[in-house]
């Protein structure tokens, strides 16, 4: 076993410091591992929340899959797989990771945890990979994680075609408890590509456990479509989780100024990206193929940000009645750097909220785990693990 590669800096002076004391003292303060930085008070409309910093000196981490066994997988987006100890200590990469094309957004994206993990140790992981010729595209894998690394790496879909853009790759994991895994992307900013159900930019896509299509796909059997499709016209899509509650699938999309959306996708619907939005060209001029907020045969946004926040990962927070934050969807904001907290009845949002604003990074990502903690990820190149306890109530 390798010695952790990052030791954060708090640590470091503390031990700097140390160095001056009596050496009894300096033996008790010495720690095994580097110990998690004082909580400290979050204000919210509903009460005191509470922050602690995990882990810092992360290269712009961009998802975290908290682990059942305590500690955490937390991909780096220049290509770093690492595991994140419930004590902070950061191990260094992981062996067997794929190569990534680490250029404009893409490199190495999602990861999250098979639904039977606890068993299998399956994990998946969606990343941009190029082709000889320089061309990318978002690939997904999956892989058994052991102690030192990843075996049994299979790749198990190919965004088609690869394309020479570096940006908008997406893209985030969701498993719907029967069998399905679904990927979100973007359309790698060639807006028509959205609309074609040929090709898979701008799709979000469902697929069995082991890559296979299953058959009751929206666009089986239909000629010209692919049948990875579940639903189209998607700008680029980083946010992606079931709602325990209802069971359906939520997704954040980063839009253009003034359009970020959460839609909950159904099967072989079209969102309308780059026809509908309520969003301009961050340039500043209108989308050359907009033809307004809503247009018949295509979905409305479910919510969306006219003043664009943008997001991210994204979370629901349910299942813990009595708790102040019960029944939200959390959004990771980019732009605004902050965490968005949406307060839902069903699956209306009734109040928003935004927290960590101070912290003033951008959040890249947001899980809740089984202890009923948030657990986030900032984009940054000292970038964090944070845990946030919600307000008790
Ligand atoms: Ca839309």
């Amino acid at each position: 076993m390798r010695l952790p590669v990052i030791v954060a800096p708090a640590i470091a002076i503390a031990l700097a410091f140390a160095g001056c004391r009596p050496a009894q003292e300096t033996a008790a303060a010495t720690p095994a591992a580097p110990a998690a930085e004082p909580a400290r008070a979050v204000a919210s409309e509903q009460g005191e929340a509470k922050l602690t910093v995990l882990a810092r000196g992360l290269s712009h981490p961009w998802a975290v899959a908290p682990l059942p066994e305590g500690g955490f997988l937390v991909t780096e987006r220049g290509g770093n797989l690492r595991r994140i100890g419930a004590d902070g200590s950061v191990s260094a990469p992981l062996a067997g990771v794929p190569a990534v094309a680490a250029r404009g957004q893409g490199g190495l994206l999602d990861v999250a945890l098979a639904p039977d993990f606890a068993q299998s140790r399956r994990i998946y992981l969606s990343y941009a990979e190029a082709d000889g010729s320089g061309l990318s595209g978002t690939t997904a894998a999956y892989a058994t994680l052991g102690d030192a690394g990843l075996g049994e790496v299979t790749v198990f879909y190919r965004q088609e075609p690869k394309l020479n853009a570096e940006n908008h790759f997406g893209s985030r994991f969701a498993f719907d408890g029967q069998g399905h895994v679904f990927i979100s992307q973007g359309e790698r900013t060639e807006r028509p590509l959205a609309h074609q159900l040929d090709k898979l930019q701008g799709k979000l896509v469902r697929l069995d456990l082991d890559g296979s299509v299953p058959a009751d796909n929206p666009f089986v059997g239909q000629a010209g479509a692919r049948p990875e499709i579940w639903s189209y016209g998607h700008r680029n899509s980083q946010g992606l989780a079931f709602d325990p509650r209802t069971g359906k699938l939520g997704e954040s999309e980063h839009g253009p100024r003034g359009g970020d959306e959460v839609n909950l996708p159904q099967p072989g619907r079209n969102y309308g990206w780059p026809l509908v939005t309520h969003g301009i060209n961050y340039s500043g001029q209108p989308i050359p193929e907009a033809v307004g907020k809503e247009k018949e045969g295509m979905e409305p946004a479910h919510f969306v940000f006219e003043v664009s926040p943008g997001l991210s990962g994204m979370a629901f927070y349910t299942g813990q009645p009595g708790k102040p934050w019960n029944d939200s969807l959390f959004l990771g904001s980019l732009a605004q750097r902050n965490l968005i907290r949406l307060q839902l009845d069903g699956d209306r949002v009734v109040a928003e909220e935004r927290l960590l604003q101070d912290l003033g990074e951008r959040i890249r990502d947001v899980r809740v785990a089984a202890d009923g903690n948030l657990y986030l990820v900032t984009d940054e190149a000292d970038g964090k693990l944070l845990k946030l306890e919600p307000p008790q109530g």
